[in-house]
């Protein structure tokens, strides 16, 4: 699927989006459903959509249609053995519970214990060619009502850049993400975007650096948000423990499915940390899980659940999602809520592939 437009970050620019939807089809003939997120090239974390397929076929589905399945929870189990992957296991799990949820007849973010329908949601605004080209699409996007705007940043396009966007924006809630590109060494730059009155910094450092992250953080007032670095419930523990950061953002598809973020979850109230859900520029199927998640009582940030017309001139879904005054509604629907679009679907499938279960006999 082609965005409407590119966007940039400081690991590459992201023009289209393969993925696969995964439908899972019980014994009755309901569906569930789940996307794969990950990107095609290996940038953001080591998987693939190619990765994502090669596991899901090969090692996933196997584990899945081995014996029957009373309940999601058992297919996180089940993928224990499989180590990491997290996104292709996602994509899978997630699907298990929207079709668990349909066949409970209960919307699903209110089966994994979510309290609030309505859900508020800003807007990650990539890198721009130009400051004045930046300052002309966050004023775009406030008119749609998003309740905070995220910034890409990197060395060379920050300190400047948030000044002046502070300077015609000086009241709104804005954060920026760096997508790791920065050092400790950097200290002095990242020291200077405390004058911003910034709601947090995004994953400054090195994806897999808890040790300089609490270091950094000793020494910004800003909050450190990490994304990247948390794959695990363990990396949620160690960050705690370290103070690397004072809030993270929860990717559903990058910490393995939704039985790892109710866990993580639980362990951030307990902790105080406070949580919001992150996008992959996904497609609507993904959308709708994390909207999901983001009902959970420890999402108290708004995230990076835009509206589907913030990305696509057509996404998957029906309705698509919608923003309103920087609010989305999730349906009053069994499942996640929305309906797959089986025209657009078909539309932008090039590759289907089926197993039934008798096949991985
Ligand atoms: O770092 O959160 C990120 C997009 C692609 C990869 C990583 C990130 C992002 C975004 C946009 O910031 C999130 C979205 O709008 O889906
Ligand atoms: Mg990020």
């Amino acid at each position: 699927m082609e965005y409407k437009y590119p966007f940039v970050t400081s690991f590459g620019r992201v023009e289209h989006k393969d993925f696969y939807i995964i439908e899972v089809i019980d014994e009755d003939g309901i569906s569930g459903f789940g996307e794969t997120e990950a990107f095609t090239t290996p940038w953001y974390t080591e998987e693939t959509t190619e990765t994502n397929r090669h596991v899901i076929e090969r090692f996933l589905v196997p584990l899945v249609v081995a014996s029957p399945i009373s309940h999601p929870e058992e297919v996180a189990e089940r993928f224990q053995k499989v180590r990491r992957n997290n996104m292709a296991k996602a994509a899978v799990e997630s699907a298990v519970w929207d079709l668990f949820a349909k066949k409970m007849n209960q919307p699903l973010y209110q089966l994994i214990g979510g309290t609030k329908q309505v859900i508020d949601v800003g807007v990650s605004i990539g890198l721009q060619t130009s400051t004045n080209q930046l300052l002309k699409v966050i004023d775009d996007k406030l008119a749609f009502g998003y309740k905070r705007v995220k910034l890409k940043v990197k060395p060379g396009n920050d300190v400047e850049l948030v000044r002046e966007v502070r300077r015609v924006f000086p009241a709104i809630d804005l954060m920026v993400d760096a997508n790791s590109a920065y050092k400790l060494s950097d200290l002095k730059i990242l020291k200077q975007l405390d004058q911003f009155n910034l709601q947090m910094i995004e994953q400054p450092l090195a994806n897999d650096d808890f040790v300089e992250h609490a270091s950094l953080q000793k020494q910004l007032q800003t909050p450190i948000c990490l994304d990247e670095s948390i794959h695990t419930y363990s990396d949620v523990k160690t960050a705690v423990a370290l103070g690397s950061c004072q809030i993270i953002n929860v990717k559903m598809s990058r910490v393995g499915g939704i039985q790892a973020v109710k866990e993580i979850e639980k362990y951030a109230t307990e902790h105080n940390v406070s949580l919001w859900c992150g996008g992959m520029l996904e497609a609507g199927v993904g959308r709708a899980h994390s909207l999901a998640v983001a009902s959970l009582g420890q999402f108290t940030l708004p995230g990076d659940t835009a509206a589907s017309e913030n990305y696509w001139h057509r996404d998957i879904i029906a309705p698509a999602v919608h923003v309103k005054n920087g609010q989305v509604q999730i349906p009053n629907k069994s499942g996640i809520g929305y309906e797959v679009d089986r025209d657009a679907l078909k539309h932008f499938t090039v590759e289907k592939i089926v197993i039934n279960k008798n096949s991985t006999d």
